[in-house]
C-alpha cells in the first residue's frame, strides 16, 4: 500500500476572509473552549478528523455511539461532542453561529449550530468506553468535567490554537503529506506513543520499518494523555534524544496535539484513522493499545488484543495497513534485543516494567543501559529527581494551641539546619495576616483559606521546595482537596497534632478560650464549631507528655523513612 499523498480538505477559510470573519465574529455569542475541545477543534480545522466537517450532530453523535459511522456511513468510532453547560446552553438556539474561543479569548473558529441537545452519558460510556465505569478517565470526564448539553454543526476555521513549544515540530496533516512528498517517502509506519520511548521501542520501531519497507515516523501525543502520564515536555526532549539512534534521514518525529480518551479498541481505530488523514500507509498496534488501567474492579477494561483484533477488521475500509507491535525482550547471552517469540533456548531474558522504572527513578537507582538510552534517563533524572529531592508538603492540622505551630517551627529550624532545599513555614496566623487577612471563621471562609494555603503548598513542592503548613483545617474534604492539589507535585504529609481540646483549653495561651466560652469569639473550632479528627494522617503527634523537640522528630524520622531526606 503507497500513499496518495494530495493534500486533505481543511476547514480553514482564506487568509483574508478569516480576518474579516474574525472582526464579525466578535459580535456573535461565544463559547469558551475547554483544553480538550481546543485540541479537537484543532485536528478537525487541520483535516486530522477528515472526513467530519465540525462537532457531531445528534444524529451523527447517535449512530457514531451505536455503530461506530456517521449517519452517511462514514467509519468513525469517537463522538467529537462540543459539550457546554446548561446555562450556556440556554443563550443558544439552532441556527444560530457562535465564535469559539480558546482560553485567552482568541477566536479560533465559528461554528453554526444546528443541535442542541441532552446525551444520554451512560449510554456513551457504555458503548463507546466498554463500562459506566467512573475508574475509566474518559468516562469520569464525560460525568465530572463535561457540560451536560451538546451542541453539534459544521466549523469554519479561522486560525490554528497557538503553541509556543516545540513549533517546528508540530505538523498539520497537509505539512506532514508535503513533507513526504518532498523526501520521496511512500510507505511510512507511524509509532503512537504516550511515553518516553527506550530501546526496546527503539528496536520494535525500527524493525517494524524494516519489515514493511517503509520509513517511520515517531507521532507521539502532545495534548492530553492518561493523566499522570509523563509530561509532554521532557517527552518530546527524550524523543529528540533518540532521534539519532535511527539511521539518518529514515525516521521523522512530529507531535500530534491529540486528547487522547483512552478508549482501547476504539480509540486504536480512531488513531489509524487520522493517522491515514496525515499520510501514513502503516500503523503500529501494540498490546492493549491506549488502555485505561484497570477498572473499579481491579479488572482491565478490555483484552490485550481487542484494539488489533479491531483494527484488523477496519484497515482495508481505513486504507492503512496495521503492524503487530512486537513485545521486544533484551537477552543477555546475545547482548541484543529479541521479540519474544523469537527469543534462543535457555537464554536469560531481562525486563524493568514500567512500575519497576519509577520506582528506580524515584530512589535514585540505577537504570542500566541495556533498558534505556543515557540522555533518556538524564532527562527522566532531570524531570522527577529522586525523592529525596523532590519538593514536599508537610501539613499540620489540630485544634488552636494544639502545639501545631511550635512543633512547625521546631520542625522548620530542623530541616533548615540539614539544607538543601528552600522551607516556606505557612503558619496559620501567618496566613491570614498575608493572604488572608479579609476572612472570617465561617465554613465557606475556613474552605477558602485552606484551598489558599493549599494552593501555595502545591506551587512551592512543584518547584522543590518544602512547604510547612499549620493552619486548624477543620474539614477533612477539604484537606483532601489540598492533598490532591500536592501530590500532583510530590509528597503530602498530613500530621495530626492530637492534643485534647481539653488539654487545649486548659492552655488556652491566647486567652481565646475563655472568650469563646463566655460566647465573645463565635464558631470557634472545638467548642462551638466542627473539628473532622484526620482518619489516617501519615503521622499523629501527642504533645500531652511529649517536648516539642520529640514530636518535631517524629516527623523528621517519617520523612526518612518516606524517603524525602536522606537519612
Ligand atoms: S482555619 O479554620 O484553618 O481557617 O483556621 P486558622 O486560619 O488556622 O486559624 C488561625 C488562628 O485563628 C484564631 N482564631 C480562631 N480559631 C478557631 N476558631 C475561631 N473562631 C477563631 N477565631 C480566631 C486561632 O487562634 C487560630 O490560631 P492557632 O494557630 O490555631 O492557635
Amino acid at each position: 500500500m503507497a500513499s496518495n499523498l494530495a493534500p486533505i480538505p481543511e476547514l480553514y477559510v482564506s487568509y483574508e476572509s478569516a480576518q474579516k470573519l474574525k472582526v464579525e465574529a466578535g459580535n456573535l455569542i461565544s463559547h469558551d473552549l475547554t483544553p480538550r475541545q481546543i485540541c479537537d477543534l484543532e485536528l478537525l480545522m487541520n483535516g486530522g478528523f477528515n472526513p467530519l466537517k465540525g462537532f457531531l450532530t445528534e444524529e451523527d453523535y447517535n449512530s457514531v455511539v451505536e455503530t461506530m459511522r456517521t449517519k452517511d456511513g462514514a467509519l468513525w468510532p469517537m463522538p467529537i461532542t462540543l459539550d457546554v453547560s446548561e446555562k450556556f446552553a440556554e443563550t443558544v438556539e439552532p441556527g444560530q453561529d457562535i465564535a469559539l474561543r480558546d482560553q485567552e479569548g482568541v477566536i479560533l473558529a465559528t461554528m453554526t449550530v444546528t443541535d442542541k441537545w441532552v446525551p444520554n452519558k451512560a449510554r456513551e460510556a457504555e458503548k463507546v468506553f466498554g463500562a459506566d465505569d467512573s475508574a475509566h478517565p474518559a468516562v469520569n470526564y464525560l460525568h465530572n468535567q463535561a457540560g451536560n448539553v451538546y451542541l453539534g454543526g459544521p466549523v469554519t476555521g479561522i486560525q490554528q490554537p497557538v503553541h509556543y513549544d516545540f513549533r517546528a515540530r508540530r505538523d498539520t496533516p497537509n505539512e506532514l503529506r508535503a513533507y513526504f512528498r518532498k523526501m520521496g517517502w511512500r510507505k511510512i509506519v507511524a509509532f503512537q506513543t504516550r511515553n518516553p520511548l527506550h530501546r526496546a521501542h527503539q528496536e520494535l520501531t525500527f524493525r517494524a520499518a524494516k519489515e514493511a519497507q517503509a520509513n517511520l515516523l515517531i507521532h507521539p501525543v502532545v495534548g492530553m494523555t492518561k493523566p499522570g502520564d509523563v509530561d509532554h515536555f521532557t517527552r518530546v526532549r527524550c524523543y529528540e534524544a533518540v532521534l539519532d539512534k535511527y539511521p539518518s534521514s529514515t525516521t521523522h518525529l512530529s507531535l500530534l496535539n491529540l486528547a487522547m480518551r483512552m478508549a482501547g479498541p476504539r480509540e486504536a481505530l480512531w488513531h489509524a484513522i487520522i493517522r491515514k488523514n496525515h499520510g501514513l500507509t502503516h500503523f503500529i498496534v501494540g498490546r492493549d493499545h491506549a488502555g485505561p488501567g484497570n477498572n473499579s474492579q481491579g479488572k482491565d477494561f478490555y483484552g490485550p488484543y481487542d484494539a488489533q483484533e479491531l483494527v484488523r477488521q477496519h484497515q482495508e475500509e481505513v486504507g492503512i495497513e496495521m503492524v503487530d507491535f512486537k513485545h521486544m525482550v533484551y537477552v543477555q547471552e546475545k547482548a541484543q534485543y529479541y521479540p519474544i517469540d523469537e527469543v534462543p533456548e535457555n537464554s536469560t531474558v531481562l525486563n524493568i516494567s514500567g512500575t519497576e522504572l519509577r520506582r528506580r527513578l524515584a530512589e535514585g537507582l540505577e537504570i542500566p543501559e541495556w533498558f534505556s538510552f543515557p540522555e533518556v534517563v538524564k532527562e527522566l533524572r532531570r524531570t522527577k529527581p529522586p525523592r529525596a529531592k523532590q519538593g514536599f508538603t508537610v501539613f499540620f492540622t489540630g485544634f488552636s494551641g494544639s502545639g501545631k505551630s511550635t512543633i512547625a517551627n521546631a520542625l522548620m529550624v530542623k530541616l533548615m539546619e540539614m539544607g538543601g532545599r528552600p522551607v516556606t513555614l505557612l503558619d496559620g496566623d501567618i496566613v491570614r495576616k498575608n493572604l488572608s487577612s479579609e476572612l472570617g471563621f465561617s465554613k465557606e471562609h475556613r474552605d477558602l483559606n485552606i484551598r489558599r494555603i493549599g494552593y501555595v503548598a502545591s506551587e512551592i513542592t512543584k518547584n522543590g521546595g518544602i512547604a510547612i503548613c499549620a493552619p486548624i483545617a477543620p474539614y477533612a474534604t477539604t484537606r483532601r482537596a489540598v492533598r490532591e492539589d500536592v501530590e500532583s507535585f510530590g509528597a503530602f504529609i498530613e500530621v495530626h497534632v492530637a492534643t485534647s481540646i481539653e488539654e487545649c483549653e486548659k492552655r488556652d495561651r491566647k486567652g481565646l478560650y475563655k472568650l469563646a466560652r463566655e460566647g465573645k469569639i463565635k464558631e470557634f473550632t472545638g467548642i462551638s464549631d466542627p473539628y473532622d479528627v484526620p482518619e489516617s494522617p501519615e503521622l499523629r503527634v501527642e504533645t500531652e507528655g511529649t517536648d516539642v523537640d520529640n514530636c518535631a522528630h517524629q516527623v523528621i524520622l517519617k520523612l526518612e523513612q518516606m524517603g524525602l531526606i536522606a537519612g
